[in-house]
């Protein structure tokens, strides 16, 4: 009740943050989010061969709030992780948890790996890093880490894993909403096909520069939505207009069929999802890892333990963290 009422009045009192006329969101962002992008994309290329290397690259991700990157994960890794995480699925006393689907406003329940379908397009084992060295090679490839680590302008952190064996159906959204952060903009996303990706096997979906809409407020105020605070009509409304904004600035709705090895990343309010599933024998197995930079703290943070806030150290440019374990 107490709750309830904190939730109510903070709800009435919160303001959005003033607007950033750099920006496009009024919680700031990289600086492939400003306004200006582009030109500091010049000024950055003309004084680091690095980020010259990356321009076009660079420019697309500016423009579309997406980027592929072919080829990004060797063969040979991907095998590695798939027979580490076999061995995973066969063992009785695994570590890895899994997030499944459930009825409630909650929507999802985090149960042990063993109990969970993994053909159930919502299922999604998490943060596979921590457990399956064999991960990380995935997670920081080094085209990966090259591209993200521009981005940030930082080192980077893994904070969220998520391995799908299925097509996720999930709807469009912008990850924001659910995958917090301090600074809520500092987000980024890859989504390596662990195979070649059949059509009719629930592809990854999304509107192509859908990340310039315009911020969407939970209750008036915030960038993510808690389902104790904000009213579950809202969130469906967020979601509803996603495609019909996209809509009506004529954003072309896209899917990703990738070769094995290929990777994706999005930006932070990129509109995407799962399709639907048209062939249901099709498996549909993907790695996706949030990223934010090495100085940003997730929000989970407030609600762990000080010895469970620990960032493990990859090597100087990439470390990770976890909720879970
Ligand atoms: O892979 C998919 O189908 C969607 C994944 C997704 O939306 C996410 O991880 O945020």
């Amino acid at each position: 009740m107490l709750r309830k009422l904190y939730w109510s009045a903070r709800s009435l009192f919160a303001s959005p943050p003033p607007a950033q006329p750099e920006y496009f969101s009024r919680f700031g962002g990289l600086w492939t989010d400003r306004r200006d992008a582009l030109a500091v994309l010049d000024r950055k290329a003309a004084q680091d061969p690095a980020v010259a290397a990356l321009q076009g690259k660079l420019k697309f991700f500016i423009e579309n709030g997406y980027v592929i990157l072919e080829g990004a994960v060797p063969l040979d890794a991907i095998d590695a992780y798939r027979a580490e995480l076999q061995a995973a699925f066969e063992a009785d006393n695994t570590p890895l948890l899994a997030s499944v689907p459930v009825q409630g406003p909650q929507d999802k329940d985090v149960v042990p790996l063993a109990q969970a379908d993994l053909d159930a397009p919502l299922t999604k084992v998490l943060d596979t890093y921590v457990h399956l060295p064999s991960a990380l090679r995935l997670s920081f490839a080094d085209p990966l880490v090259r591209f993200l680590s521009t981005v940030f302008e930082d080192g980077i952190l893994a904070f969220q894993g998520l391995h799908f064996e299925r097509g996720s159906t999930q709807a469009v959204h912008q990850d924001t909403a659910y995958v917090v952060l301090e600074n809520p903009m500092s987000l980024c996303a890859s989504w390596v096909a662990l195979e070649d990706v059949q059509p009719g096997s629930g592809e990854l979906m999304y509107y192509a520069g859908s990340h310039r809409l315009p911020d969407w407020l939970y209750s008036g105020a915030f960038k993510h939505y808690n389902h104790e605070r904000d009213k579950h009509e809202e969130h469906m409304a967020h979601l509803k207009s996603l495609v019909e904004r996209s809509g009506e600035r004529g954003l072309p709705l896209q899917t990703f069929l990738p070769k094995k090895g290929d990777a994706l990343i999005w930006s932070a309010d990129l509109a995407h999802g799962g399709s639907q599933i048209g062939d249901p024998s099709l498996t549909r197995r993907s790695l996706v890892t949030h990223y934010t930079s090495a100085s940003t703290k997730p929000y989970y943070f407030r609600f762990l333990p000080a010895e469970r806030q620990k960032v493990v150290q990859v090597n100087p440019q990439c470390g990770h963290t976890t909720m879970y374990y």
